[in-house]
């Protein structure tokens, strides 16, 4: 969603070096931060639905979630308060089996995570989320629905997570190199591929155009992370309200004070 509104790789990048925004012009882009804490977004995506329906605009807000997110209390939150007020909002879970190293079965005892919908009142579809075409008309489908003041919708898209969590996390603890290879070969990159390369869309001169463009951004991503300034620590207290508190300002001066004694 970043990479369509116009959000460079570069940008979403600069998150890793510790910028509060993640690099984003997320006013001028509709795009929110990365939210670190699990599922604290679903709130304010609602939020923005809500805003969005008392200003008369024509917007829809999707939160994008994993399958941990779903047992935050947060989103139980999020969900009821956005069917309640028929919030032109989209849930949109990505379902991709794991959360770090806690498997989904082990997530919620409901028949699924789209089935909890009906207990809010609002719409929940499960979709095949490796079938780009298919997640683009479920989405679709949620969207007119807000839009046409018919309130939020929960998708469930079941995938897959490929890799590790991170960089420190080692799946191989936790889950069979079976599972893994099952799933590889759902892959949804390589089905959407072969859909276009039938579609006579996808050509060898379009691969090697893509994967130049592709090497040339995570080349000047990588050389932004690693070059670009530290952030200035002080900024940490500036957007958590409006205007600061004092309070805060009290522990902004607190902290800069032992950093330049540190320094
Ligand atoms: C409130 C909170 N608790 C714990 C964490 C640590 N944490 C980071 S990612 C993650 C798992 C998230 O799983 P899921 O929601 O399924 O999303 P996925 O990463 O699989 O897309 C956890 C527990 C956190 N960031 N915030």
């Amino acid at each position: 969603a970043f990479l369509v509104r116009g959000i460079t790789p570069t940008q979403m990048a600069a998150m890793w070096r510790g910028t509060w925004h993640g690099g984003l012009e997320f006013t001028e882009k509709c795009c929110a931060p990365i939210a670190i804490p699990i599922a604290t977004h679903t709130l304010h995506a609602v939020g923005a639905a809500m805003a969005a329906q008392r200003l008369g605009e024509d917007s829809v807000t999707v939160a994008f979630l994993g399958d941990g997110a779903t047992s935050e209390g947060d989103t139980h939150e999020a969900m009821n308060l956005a069917a309640v007020t028929k919030a032109p909002c989209v849930f949109y879970v990505q379902n991709n089996q794991w959360a770090i190293s806690v498997p989904v079965h082990r997530q919620h005892a409901a028949p699924s995570i789209a089935a909890r919908a009906a207990g809010y009142g609002m719409p929940g579809i499960m979709v095949d989320g490796n079938d780009v075409l298919a997640c683009h008309a479920v989405m679709a489908e949620a969207a007119a629905r807000a839009r046409a003041g018919e309130g939020p919708t929960l998708i469930e898209a079941i995938t897959y997570r490929m890799g590790p969590h991170t960089t420190s996390d080692d799946p191989s603890r936790y889950r069979s190199a079976e599972e893994v290879e099952e799933w590889a070969a759902r892959d949804a990159i390589s089905r959407y591929r072969t859909y276009l390369e039938r579609a006579g869309v996808w050509t060898e001169r379009v691969e090697q155009r893509a994967a130049a463009r592709s090497a040339r951004l995570r080349a000047e991503a990588r050389t932004a992370v690693i070059e670009g300034p530290d952030p200035d620590p002080g900024e940490l207290f500036d957007h958590v309200y409006a205007e600061i508190t004092p309070a805060l300002a009290a522990q902004k001066r607190q902290l800069l004070t032992e950093l330049a004694k540190e320094a």
